[in-house]
């Protein structure tokens, strides 16, 4: 019954080794290494060494705060910035609750380069005005520093980096391991399927009438790249809720707008051909080639490659709202990015040359939208989403664990009568403009909701036979969740009030509570 927030973002390609949904007959390439890969990889394993150099002085952890556009992570990371260093309720994070933390400061962050997470200001907007914050354009960091007690009595320093980025980032890392041809056939069998087909009509015409191997010609590149970009814009409406569509920046372009790495799109060219020069086909590679090395490899180097723990935002309500073929676009989003972790146990090799991320959390966010007696089966999901990334993850020796929560809890529970019968049901102040049972609500009023059942067994989810926004009207939808302004915190004399949440505190035990012990 509910109206759910904007939707994840949408993208097209992954890496070589993921099945997702493309024909059976789809040829599947891994490209040749490059000197380019040598290259990359020698600089990789630099960062490293200065990285390994610095920790060895100062326990680090680089926390890389994952997922599509939406899933929650800046709020995540507001929020657990403010319980660590506002006094929040973490009964279950045991350095925190046994009292052996003594403090957790804010300092400068490691890299002038990159901005400083608008740490304050998130924090304002969710609770003096009670609005979240708007959507990330461009990466920023953050450095706590936690002074604690260790078990044997030590006094103790960990710093935790954490780095936050616009969603649509993510989706270009399965690029790095695709060539032009590879991705253009992709993208092209997977805007064929049904629901994407209508949506890329528009762009099928124009592809019709273009030459691959004519001259190179700006004016058809350039509008190609408009109906592409459209395609995908349209694809990320709420009521797709579509996770695979590359490239991100072609959403968030920021001040690339405009310059010719952005100005490509697929063309209808065998996967494993070969463009003749100065054909357009040959521009177009290019340009995608040029868009990796500017956009994608830095990205890649500079921050994700450096990460050595992460949480995998999820949000599974965008897609349960939306409809069946958001759900299988999701997990197959989530394996192609997946892919791109460099996982394992960490040694003193991998810490030296290769880091690796040896702790996976997967987190299924705004869990607040349900009752609790739903959450075990929210959490079923999601394991089920990423099975298969996460039994890779396990084999290459990281640990693994999944949990449905809210970062910032914006409802709270309770019996509300409906007749004879009392329903579990959700209090919250739906957002202005939100619209359900045909009343429109202002922002101020509480009200109570039904949130209804998901089903015991996540089979029936993926099985398909649920009705979404994609397919039925917002009335006849078996999943529409309300979004809800953040809660409105009373204030004990001048203190800052604690945040709300759900499970945020076992999702800090597994990130950082063995690194505290
Ligand atoms: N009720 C509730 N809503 C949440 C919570 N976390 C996020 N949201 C909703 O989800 C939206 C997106 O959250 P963000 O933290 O901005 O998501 P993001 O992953 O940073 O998104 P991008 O910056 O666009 O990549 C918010 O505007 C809220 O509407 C939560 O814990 N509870
Ligand atoms: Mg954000």
């Amino acid at each position: 019954m509910l109206d759910f927030h904007p939707p994840i973002a949408t993208f097209g390609g992954n890496c070589p080794t993921t099945n997702w949904s493309l024909p059976p007959s789809f040829p599947r390439i891994r490209m040749a290494p490059r000197f380019q890969d040598f290259v990359e990889e020698a600089r990789l394993s630099a960062r490293a060494l200065l990285d390994y150099g610095e920790g060895f002085f100062n326990p680090t952890v680089r926390l890389g705060v994952t997922g599509l556009s939406r899933a929650g992570k800046t709020v995540f990371i507001t929020a657990l910035i403010h319980g660590l260093t506002r006094g929040g309720r973490f009964p279950v994070f045991e350095s925190y609750a046994s009292g052996r933390i003594a403090q957790a400061l804010l300092t400068p962050q490691p890299d002038d380069a990159v901005p400083r997470f608008d740490y304050e200001n998130h924090v304002t907007t969710l609770i003096e005005q009670r609005r979240w914050p708007n959507s990330t354009v461009d990466i920023s960091e953050l450095r706590l520093v936690i002074d604690y007690q260790r078990q044997n009595g030590a006094d103790s320093t960990l710093t935790l980096d954490i780095v936050d980025y616009p969603g649509e980032w993510l989706l270009d890392l399965p690029l790095l391991n695709k060539s032009y041809e590879q991705w253009s056939a992709e993208s092209l069998a997977l805007s064929r399927e049904p629901l994407r087909a209508k949506l890329a009509s528009p762009w099928h015409e124009h592809l019709t009438t273009l030459d691959a191997a004519g001259r190179e010609d700006e004016q058809a590149a350039r509008a190609a790249a408009k109906l592409f970009t459209d395609y995908l814009r349209a694809c990320r409406d709420e009521r797709f809720a579509m996770s695979l569509l590359p490239p991100g920046r072609f959403l968030m372009p920021g001040n690339l707008a405009g310059s010719p790495a952005l100005t490509f799109a697929p063309l209808d060219v065998a996967a494993d051909g070969t463009a003749p020069d100065g054909s357009l086909w040959a521009m177009m590679r290019r340009r995608y080639e040029a868009y990796k090395d500017v956009v994608v490899r830095p990205f890649f180097r500079d921050h994700f490659a450096r990460l050595d723990r992460q949480v995998v935002l999820v949000d599974a309500l965008a897609a349960f709202n939306a409809g069946p073929e958001a759900l299988h676009d999701l997990e197959a989003a989530l394996a192609g990015i997946l892919d791109c972790f460099r996982i394992g146990q960490r040694t003193l090799f991998s810490n030296l040359f290769r880091p690796r991320i040896d702790r996976i959390l997967f987190a299924a966010t705004k869990a607040d939208h349900l009752h609790h007696s739903s959450h075990d089966r929210l959490e079923a999901v999601l394991r089920r989403a990423v099975a298969k990334a996460a039994d890779r993850a396990e084999y290459a020796g990281a640990t693994i664990d999944i949990v449905a929560l809210a970062a910032v809890r914006a409802t709270r529970e309770a019996m509300v009568a409906r007749g004879r019968d009392k329903l579990p049901s959700l209090l919250g102040t739906p957002a202005p403009g939100e619209v359900a049972n045909g009343e429109t609500f202002d922002g101020e009023a509480e009200v109570a909701t039904f949130p209804g059942d998901l089903p015991d067994d996540p089979e029936e989810l993926f099985k398909g036979t649920f009705r979404g926004l994609s397919s039925a009207a917002a009335d006849k939808a078996d999943y529409r969740f309300l979004r809800f302004r953040p809660p409105k915190l009373e204030r004990e004399g001048n203190e800052e009030p604690a945040l709300p949440h759900i499970r945020l505190d076992r999702a800090l035990q597994f990130l950082i509570g063995d690194r505290l012990l």
